[in-house]
Protein backbone atom coordinates (compact mmCIF):
# COMPACT_ATOMS: atom_id res chain seq x y z
CA UNK A 1 0.00 0.00 0.00
CA UNK A 2 0.87 3.38 -0.79
CA UNK A 3 0.39 6.44 1.63
CA UNK A 4 2.99 8.73 0.64
CA UNK A 5 2.19 9.59 -3.08
CA UNK A 6 5.19 11.23 -4.81
CA UNK A 7 4.36 14.52 -6.68
CA UNK A 8 7.52 14.21 -8.83
CA UNK A 9 4.67 14.35 -12.43
CA UNK A 10 5.26 17.82 -13.88
CA UNK A 11 1.87 19.75 -13.97
CA UNK A 12 0.41 19.80 -17.25
CA UNK A 13 0.18 23.56 -18.51
CA UNK A 14 -1.88 25.71 -21.00
CA UNK A 15 0.16 28.53 -22.23
CA UNK A 16 -2.05 32.37 -22.65
CA UNK A 17 -1.26 35.37 -24.33
CA UNK A 18 -2.96 38.20 -25.63
CA UNK A 19 -1.28 39.90 -28.73
CA UNK A 20 -1.53 43.16 -29.21
CA UNK A 21 1.34 43.52 -31.64
CA UNK A 22 3.32 45.76 -28.48
CA UNK A 23 5.68 43.35 -28.71
CA UNK A 24 6.64 40.15 -30.91
CA UNK A 25 4.22 37.42 -29.23
CA UNK A 26 5.51 34.26 -30.59
CA UNK A 27 8.82 34.51 -29.52
CA UNK A 28 7.71 35.51 -25.49
CA UNK A 29 5.58 32.62 -25.73
CA UNK A 30 8.74 30.60 -26.89
CA UNK A 31 10.56 32.07 -24.03
CA UNK A 32 7.21 31.66 -21.23
CA UNK A 33 7.80 28.06 -22.64
CA UNK A 34 11.17 27.64 -21.77
CA UNK A 35 10.33 29.33 -18.03
CA UNK A 36 7.30 27.10 -17.91
CA UNK A 37 10.08 23.99 -18.24
CA UNK A 38 12.22 25.25 -15.93
CA UNK A 39 9.69 25.22 -13.38
CA UNK A 40 8.99 21.78 -14.05
CA UNK A 41 5.99 22.30 -16.03
CA UNK A 42 4.96 20.50 -19.45
CA UNK A 43 3.48 22.56 -22.00
CA UNK A 44 0.15 20.76 -23.38
CA UNK A 45 -0.97 23.57 -25.47
CA UNK A 46 -1.11 27.17 -26.33
CA UNK A 47 -4.07 29.88 -26.24
CA UNK A 48 -3.63 33.02 -28.05
CA UNK A 49 -6.04 36.01 -29.37
CA UNK A 50 -5.13 38.81 -31.31
CA UNK A 51 -7.14 42.35 -29.57
CA UNK A 52 -6.19 45.72 -29.15
CA UNK A 53 -5.99 44.99 -25.56
CA UNK A 54 -6.52 42.41 -22.89
CA UNK A 55 -9.92 42.02 -21.46
CA UNK A 56 -9.78 44.29 -18.42
CA UNK A 57 -12.34 42.26 -16.72
CA UNK A 58 -10.96 38.32 -17.49
CA UNK A 59 -8.30 38.13 -19.80
CA UNK A 60 -9.28 37.13 -22.51
CA UNK A 61 -12.88 37.60 -24.51
CA UNK A 62 -15.58 35.14 -23.78
CA UNK A 63 -15.55 32.74 -26.25
CA UNK A 64 -11.96 32.48 -26.07
CA UNK A 65 -12.00 31.76 -22.56
CA UNK A 66 -14.72 29.27 -23.45
CA UNK A 67 -12.11 27.49 -25.20
CA UNK A 68 -9.77 27.47 -22.69
CA UNK A 69 -12.06 26.10 -20.29
CA UNK A 70 -13.04 23.01 -22.51
CA UNK A 71 -9.23 22.81 -23.60
CA UNK A 72 -8.28 22.60 -19.99
CA UNK A 73 -11.18 20.12 -19.16
CA UNK A 74 -10.66 17.09 -21.79
CA UNK A 75 -6.45 17.82 -21.10
CA UNK A 76 -6.65 17.42 -17.70
CA UNK A 77 -4.43 20.79 -17.23
CA UNK A 78 -3.19 21.62 -13.66
CA UNK A 79 -2.59 25.08 -14.74
CA UNK A 80 -2.76 28.30 -17.08
CA UNK A 81 0.30 30.24 -17.13
CA UNK A 82 -0.60 33.80 -18.42
CA UNK A 83 2.08 35.74 -20.65
CA UNK A 84 1.27 39.10 -19.24
CA UNK A 85 0.77 40.47 -15.91
CA UNK A 86 -2.63 39.85 -14.47
CA UNK A 87 -4.68 42.16 -12.68
CA UNK A 88 -6.27 40.46 -9.51
CA UNK A 89 -9.53 40.67 -11.09
CA UNK A 90 -8.55 39.22 -13.91
CA UNK A 91 -7.00 36.25 -12.51
CA UNK A 92 -9.84 35.98 -9.97
CA UNK A 93 -12.20 35.81 -12.95
CA UNK A 94 -10.21 33.64 -15.37
CA UNK A 95 -9.53 30.68 -12.77
CA UNK A 96 -13.53 30.44 -11.95
CA UNK A 97 -14.17 30.72 -16.10
CA UNK A 98 -12.09 27.74 -16.72
CA UNK A 99 -11.87 25.92 -13.46
CA UNK A 100 -7.98 25.47 -13.33
CA UNK A 101 -5.18 27.08 -11.35
CA UNK A 102 -4.07 30.51 -12.79
CA UNK A 103 -0.96 32.45 -12.93
CA UNK A 104 0.69 34.90 -14.61
CA UNK A 105 4.28 34.97 -16.17
CA UNK A 106 5.44 37.43 -12.98
CA UNK A 107 4.55 34.69 -10.39
CA UNK A 108 6.35 32.21 -12.40
CA UNK A 109 9.30 34.25 -12.66
CA UNK A 110 8.94 34.60 -8.98
CA UNK A 111 8.62 30.40 -8.42
CA UNK A 112 11.72 29.93 -10.09
CA UNK A 113 13.35 32.02 -8.20
CA UNK A 114 12.27 30.98 -4.91
CA UNK A 115 13.34 27.37 -6.39
CA UNK A 116 16.44 28.99 -7.15
CA UNK A 117 17.34 31.18 -4.18
CA UNK A 118 20.63 30.14 -2.14
CA UNK A 119 22.13 32.75 -0.14
CA UNK A 120 20.23 33.83 2.67
CA UNK A 121 20.20 37.56 0.70
CA UNK A 122 18.75 35.96 -2.51
CA UNK A 123 15.72 34.15 -0.31
CA UNK A 124 15.30 37.12 1.38
CA UNK A 125 14.68 39.01 -1.61
CA UNK A 126 12.91 36.28 -3.41
CA UNK A 127 10.57 36.73 -0.59
CA UNK A 128 10.06 40.13 -0.63
CA UNK A 129 9.54 40.30 -4.27
CA UNK A 130 6.58 37.46 -4.15
CA UNK A 131 4.95 39.51 -0.68
CA UNK A 132 4.83 42.76 -2.61
CA UNK A 133 3.65 41.00 -5.45
CA UNK A 134 0.78 38.74 -3.32
CA UNK A 135 -0.63 41.35 -1.21
CA UNK A 136 -2.35 43.58 -3.25
CA UNK A 137 -3.62 40.55 -5.11
CA UNK A 138 -5.09 38.81 -1.01
CA UNK A 139 -8.61 39.20 -1.76
CA UNK A 140 -10.50 36.98 1.06
CA UNK A 141 -10.09 33.60 -0.75
CA UNK A 142 -7.73 31.18 -0.04
CA UNK A 143 -7.62 28.97 -2.45
CA UNK A 144 -9.19 28.36 -6.04
CA UNK A 145 -11.89 25.90 -4.58
CA UNK A 146 -12.95 28.63 -2.14
CA UNK A 147 -14.18 30.76 -4.68
CA UNK A 148 -16.45 27.69 -6.34
CA UNK A 149 -18.76 26.74 -3.71
CA UNK A 150 -18.09 26.16 -0.38
CA UNK A 151 -17.10 23.10 1.59
CA UNK A 152 -15.15 21.46 4.56
CA UNK A 153 -11.45 23.17 3.85
CA UNK A 154 -12.24 25.19 0.92
CA UNK A 155 -13.43 28.15 2.83
CA UNK A 156 -10.90 31.27 2.72
CA UNK A 157 -10.45 33.15 5.06
CA UNK A 158 -13.49 36.12 6.47
CA UNK A 159 -12.95 39.63 6.06
CA UNK A 160 -11.32 39.91 9.19
CA UNK A 161 -8.84 37.22 8.73
CA UNK A 162 -8.14 38.44 5.75
CA UNK A 163 -6.91 42.23 7.15
CA UNK A 164 -5.32 40.10 9.59
CA UNK A 165 -3.63 38.21 7.03
CA UNK A 166 -2.21 41.92 5.31
CA UNK A 167 -0.78 42.98 8.44
CA UNK A 168 0.87 40.55 9.17
CA UNK A 169 2.55 40.68 5.45
CA UNK A 170 3.00 44.19 5.61
CA UNK A 171 4.64 43.59 9.24
CA UNK A 172 6.89 40.46 7.15
CA UNK A 173 7.73 42.73 4.51
CA UNK A 174 8.97 45.39 6.74
CA UNK A 175 11.37 43.22 8.64
CA UNK A 176 12.81 41.80 4.95
CA UNK A 177 14.07 45.20 3.89
CA UNK A 178 15.08 45.98 7.25
CA UNK A 179 16.98 42.65 6.93
CA UNK A 180 18.12 42.95 3.20
CA UNK A 181 19.10 46.97 4.36
CA UNK A 182 21.91 45.65 7.07
CA UNK A 183 22.91 43.52 4.33
CA UNK A 184 23.57 46.04 1.72
CA UNK A 185 25.56 47.82 4.67
CA UNK A 186 27.83 45.10 4.86
CA UNK A 187 27.90 44.95 1.02
CA UNK A 188 28.79 48.38 1.32
CA UNK A 189 31.41 48.25 3.47
CA UNK A 190 32.89 45.44 1.18
CA UNK A 191 32.97 47.54 -1.81
CA UNK A 192 34.56 50.18 0.05
CA UNK A 193 37.26 48.24 1.27
CA UNK A 194 37.44 47.00 -2.47
CA UNK A 195 37.96 50.18 -3.60
CA UNK A 196 40.05 51.26 -0.73
CA UNK A 197 42.31 48.48 -2.08
CA UNK A 198 42.02 49.39 -5.60
CA UNK A 199 40.59 46.26 -6.94
CA UNK A 200 38.10 47.36 -9.70
CA UNK A 201 35.46 45.05 -9.98
CA UNK A 202 34.40 44.32 -13.52
CA UNK A 203 30.76 42.53 -13.77
CA UNK A 204 29.41 39.97 -15.87
CA UNK A 205 25.64 40.75 -16.84
CA UNK A 206 23.17 39.90 -19.44
CA UNK A 207 19.92 38.07 -20.82
CA UNK A 208 19.42 34.42 -18.82
CA UNK A 209 21.27 31.84 -20.48
CA UNK A 210 23.74 34.13 -22.03
CA UNK A 211 26.38 32.07 -20.80
CA UNK A 212 27.88 34.05 -17.82
CA UNK A 213 28.16 31.79 -15.31
CA UNK A 214 30.20 29.43 -17.89
CA UNK A 215 32.69 32.49 -18.79
CA UNK A 216 32.95 33.27 -15.34
CA UNK A 217 34.01 29.42 -14.47
CA UNK A 218 36.40 29.76 -17.76
CA UNK A 219 37.89 32.76 -16.46
CA UNK A 220 38.92 31.66 -12.94
CA UNK A 221 37.78 28.16 -12.74
CA UNK A 222 35.20 29.58 -10.40
CA UNK A 223 32.70 26.31 -10.58
CA UNK A 224 29.39 28.14 -10.59
CA UNK A 225 26.86 25.97 -11.72
CA UNK A 226 25.92 26.70 -15.39
CA UNK A 227 23.11 25.14 -17.09
CA UNK A 228 20.82 25.52 -20.01
CA UNK A 229 18.14 26.95 -18.10
CA UNK A 230 16.81 30.03 -17.71
CA UNK A 231 17.95 31.51 -14.01
CA UNK A 232 20.18 29.20 -13.33
CA UNK A 233 22.40 31.96 -11.51
CA UNK A 234 20.55 33.85 -8.87
CA UNK A 235 23.03 34.79 -6.29
CA UNK A 236 26.20 36.69 -7.15
CA UNK A 237 29.67 35.40 -7.09
CA UNK A 238 32.66 37.01 -7.23
CA UNK A 239 36.26 35.99 -7.78
CA UNK A 240 39.76 37.46 -8.34
CA UNK A 241 41.06 37.85 -11.25
CA UNK A 242 45.06 38.86 -12.91
CA UNK A 243 44.67 40.32 -16.54
CA UNK A 244 47.05 39.83 -19.08
CA UNK A 245 48.34 43.43 -18.01
CA UNK A 246 49.40 41.93 -14.62
CA UNK A 247 45.87 44.13 -13.04
CA UNK A 248 43.75 42.24 -10.52
CA UNK A 249 40.61 42.84 -10.98
CA UNK A 250 37.51 41.11 -9.07
CA UNK A 251 34.81 39.53 -11.59
CA UNK A 252 31.20 39.49 -10.94
CA UNK A 253 29.01 37.17 -12.14
CA UNK A 254 24.92 37.91 -11.45
CA UNK A 255 21.47 37.05 -12.14
CA UNK A 256 20.46 37.01 -15.79
CA UNK A 257 18.16 39.51 -17.09
CA UNK A 258 14.68 39.21 -19.28
CA UNK A 259 12.49 40.81 -21.11
CA UNK A 260 9.50 42.48 -18.73
CA UNK A 261 11.24 41.61 -15.61
CA UNK A 262 8.94 42.10 -12.87
CA UNK A 263 9.03 45.33 -11.02
CA UNK A 264 8.87 44.05 -7.88
CA UNK A 265 11.69 41.85 -8.89
CA UNK A 266 14.04 44.92 -10.10
CA UNK A 267 12.68 46.36 -6.40
CA UNK A 268 13.88 43.07 -4.55
CA UNK A 269 17.44 42.98 -6.07
CA UNK A 270 18.23 46.52 -6.29
CA UNK A 271 21.11 45.90 -4.17
CA UNK A 272 22.84 43.06 -5.85
CA UNK A 273 21.87 44.41 -9.28
CA UNK A 274 23.50 47.91 -8.15
CA UNK A 275 26.42 45.85 -7.17
CA UNK A 276 27.12 44.83 -10.56
CA UNK A 277 26.25 48.50 -12.07
CA UNK A 278 28.82 50.30 -10.02
CA UNK A 279 31.27 47.78 -11.58
CA UNK A 280 34.16 49.91 -13.57
CA UNK A 281 33.52 47.85 -16.39
CA UNK A 282 30.58 45.98 -17.67
CA UNK A 283 30.55 43.24 -19.95
CA UNK A 284 27.09 42.93 -21.61
CA UNK A 285 27.00 39.04 -22.41
CA UNK A 286 24.24 37.71 -25.12
CA UNK A 287 23.75 34.31 -27.19
CA UNK A 288 24.59 34.92 -30.55
CA UNK A 289 23.94 32.21 -31.24
CA UNK A 290 19.95 33.12 -30.37
CA UNK A 291 18.01 34.49 -32.98
CA UNK A 292 16.91 37.39 -30.78
CA UNK A 293 20.63 38.20 -29.79
CA UNK A 294 20.02 41.87 -30.58
CA UNK A 295 17.32 42.36 -28.48
CA UNK A 296 18.65 40.36 -25.65
CA UNK A 297 21.15 42.88 -25.44
CA UNK A 298 18.92 45.63 -25.35
CA UNK A 299 16.89 44.49 -22.56
CA UNK A 300 20.15 44.22 -20.69
CA UNK A 301 21.39 47.45 -21.66
CA UNK A 302 18.31 49.28 -20.86
CA UNK A 303 18.29 48.08 -17.71
CA UNK A 304 21.86 48.89 -17.09
CA UNK A 305 20.94 52.86 -17.72
CA UNK A 306 18.12 52.34 -15.50
CA UNK A 307 20.58 50.82 -12.49
CA UNK A 308 21.94 54.08 -13.81
CA UNK A 309 25.50 53.04 -15.48
CA UNK A 310 25.43 55.23 -18.68
CA UNK A 311 29.32 56.73 -17.90
CA UNK A 312 30.22 52.75 -16.93
CA UNK A 313 32.25 51.74 -20.07
CA UNK A 314 29.75 48.42 -21.69
CA UNK A 315 31.59 46.19 -24.06
CA UNK A 316 29.10 43.58 -25.65
CA UNK A 317 29.85 40.33 -25.27
CA UNK A 318 29.27 37.70 -28.65
CA UNK A 319 28.99 34.34 -26.96
CA UNK A 320 28.92 31.07 -28.23
CA UNK A 321 30.96 31.64 -31.26
CA UNK A 322 31.43 28.19 -31.57
CA UNK A 323 27.77 27.57 -32.59
CA UNK A 324 27.10 26.46 -36.50
CA UNK A 325 24.83 29.44 -37.71
CA UNK A 326 26.45 32.11 -36.00
CA UNK A 327 27.06 35.12 -38.54
CA UNK A 328 29.79 36.51 -37.80
CA UNK A 329 28.83 40.05 -40.26
CA UNK A 330 26.11 40.68 -38.16
CA UNK A 331 27.71 41.02 -35.38
CA UNK A 332 29.71 44.33 -36.14
CA UNK A 333 29.17 47.24 -33.52
CA UNK A 334 32.05 48.73 -32.43
CA UNK A 335 33.98 47.75 -29.37
CA UNK A 336 32.17 44.35 -29.38
CA UNK A 337 34.08 41.35 -28.82
CA UNK A 338 32.97 37.71 -30.27
CA UNK A 339 34.19 34.72 -28.04
CA UNK A 340 33.53 31.02 -27.09
CA UNK A 341 33.38 30.78 -23.53
CA UNK A 342 32.83 26.98 -23.97
CA UNK A 343 35.85 26.95 -26.01
CA UNK A 344 37.96 30.14 -24.75
CA UNK A 345 38.58 31.41 -28.40
CA UNK A 346 37.93 35.17 -27.80
CA UNK A 347 38.73 35.50 -24.34
CA UNK A 348 42.26 37.13 -24.48
CA UNK A 349 40.62 39.88 -26.98
CA UNK A 350 38.14 40.34 -24.75
CA UNK A 351 40.41 40.72 -21.54
CA UNK A 352 42.62 43.16 -23.39
CA UNK A 353 39.43 45.18 -23.87
CA UNK A 354 38.59 45.25 -20.51
CA UNK A 355 42.19 46.60 -19.78
CA UNK A 356 41.92 49.12 -22.37
CA UNK A 357 38.15 49.77 -20.69
CA UNK A 358 39.82 50.12 -16.84
CA UNK A 359 40.74 54.20 -15.82
CA UNK A 360 44.29 53.85 -16.04
CA UNK A 361 46.45 52.95 -13.45
CA UNK A 362 49.10 55.16 -13.93
CA UNK A 363 49.19 59.06 -14.84
CA UNK A 364 51.56 61.87 -15.83
CA UNK A 365 51.32 64.82 -13.75
CA UNK A 366 53.55 67.93 -12.76
CA UNK A 367 54.46 68.43 -9.17
CA UNK A 368 56.08 71.31 -7.56
CA UNK A 369 57.69 69.88 -4.05
CA UNK A 370 58.97 72.00 -1.69
CA UNK A 371 62.80 71.44 -1.21
CA UNK A 372 62.10 70.67 2.81
CA UNK A 373 60.34 67.56 1.82
CA UNK A 374 63.82 65.68 0.09
CA UNK A 375 61.94 62.20 1.46
CA UNK A 376 59.41 62.79 -0.82
CA UNK A 377 61.21 63.66 -3.51
CA UNK A 378 63.29 61.02 -3.15
CA UNK A 379 60.27 58.18 -3.42
CA UNK A 380 58.94 59.49 -6.36
CA UNK A 381 61.99 59.40 -8.17
CA UNK A 382 62.44 56.19 -6.88
CA UNK A 383 58.81 54.38 -8.09
CA UNK A 384 57.49 56.64 -10.88
CA UNK A 385 59.00 57.66 -14.74
CA UNK A 386 60.56 61.09 -14.74
CA UNK A 387 60.72 63.38 -17.48
CA UNK A 388 61.70 66.32 -16.21
CA UNK A 389 62.68 68.04 -12.98
CA UNK A 390 64.01 71.67 -12.19
CA UNK A 391 65.46 73.14 -9.42
CA UNK A 392 62.94 75.83 -9.21
CA UNK A 393 62.50 79.13 -6.46
CA UNK A 394 59.99 77.29 -4.70
CA UNK A 395 60.99 73.93 -4.97
CA UNK A 396 61.77 70.77 -7.05
CA UNK A 397 59.38 70.65 -10.56
CA UNK A 398 58.80 67.23 -11.41
CA UNK A 399 57.37 65.82 -14.52
CA UNK A 400 56.56 62.78 -13.68
CA UNK A 401 54.54 59.37 -14.61
CA UNK A 402 53.85 57.29 -11.51
CA UNK A 403 50.58 55.08 -10.47
CA UNK A 404 47.61 56.39 -9.64
CA UNK A 405 48.50 55.28 -5.75
CA UNK A 406 51.37 57.27 -5.38
CA UNK A 407 50.16 60.36 -7.07
CA UNK A 408 47.18 60.20 -4.58
CA UNK A 409 49.64 60.00 -1.98
CA UNK A 410 50.99 63.41 -3.19
CA UNK A 411 48.66 65.22 -4.18
CA UNK A 412 48.57 67.96 -2.13
CA UNK A 413 52.28 68.69 -4.57
CA UNK A 414 50.34 68.75 -7.87
CA UNK A 415 50.38 71.91 -9.81
N1 LIG B 1 28.13 26.16 -27.44
C1 LIG B 1 28.31 26.98 -26.41
N2 LIG B 1 27.52 26.85 -25.32
C2 LIG B 1 27.72 27.70 -24.28
C3 LIG B 1 28.73 28.72 -24.32
N3 LIG B 1 28.66 29.40 -23.15
C4 LIG B 1 27.67 28.84 -22.43
N4 LIG B 1 27.10 27.81 -23.10
C5 LIG B 1 25.98 26.97 -22.62
O1 LIG B 1 24.84 27.78 -22.40
C6 LIG B 1 24.09 27.33 -21.28
C7 LIG B 1 23.86 28.45 -20.29
O2 LIG B 1 25.09 28.81 -19.73
P1 LIG B 1 25.20 29.54 -18.33
O3 LIG B 1 26.65 29.88 -18.17
O4 LIG B 1 24.51 28.83 -17.25
O5 LIG B 1 24.39 30.87 -18.67
P2 LIG B 1 24.07 32.10 -17.70
O6 LIG B 1 24.14 33.33 -18.54
O7 LIG B 1 24.91 32.06 -16.49
O8 LIG B 1 22.55 31.81 -17.38
P3 LIG B 1 21.67 32.23 -16.09
O9 LIG B 1 22.49 32.14 -14.88
O10 LIG B 1 20.59 31.23 -16.15
O11 LIG B 1 21.17 33.63 -16.37
C8 LIG B 1 24.88 26.16 -20.71
O12 LIG B 1 24.30 24.97 -21.16
C9 LIG B 1 26.28 26.36 -21.27
O13 LIG B 1 26.97 25.14 -21.42
C10 LIG B 1 29.55 28.81 -25.50
O14 LIG B 1 30.43 29.64 -25.63
N5 LIG B 1 29.29 27.92 -26.49
MG1 LIG C 1 24.44 31.94 -14.56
Amino acid sequence: MEFYENKQEPEKAVLVAVDTGEYDCSSSLDELEELAHTAGAEVCGFVTQKRDKPDNAAFLGSGRLEELAEFCESNEIDVVIVDSELSPVQQRNMEKAVDTKVIDRTTLILDIFAARAVSNEGKLQVELAQLKYSLPRLTGQGTKLSRLGGGIGTRGPGETKLESDKRHIRRRIKNLEDELAQLEKRRNLARARREKDRVETVAIVGYTNAGKSTLMNTLTQAGVLAQDKLFATLDPTSRALTLPDGRRIMLIDTVGFIRRLPHDFVEAFKSTLEEAASAKVILNVCDASDPEFKEHLEVSSKLLAELGCENTPIIPVYNKCDKPGVIPDEISEPGAVRISALTGEGIEEMLDAVSKALPPTRARVKMLIPYSQGAAAAVLRKDGTVHSEEYSENGLLLDITAGVELIDRYMDFCV
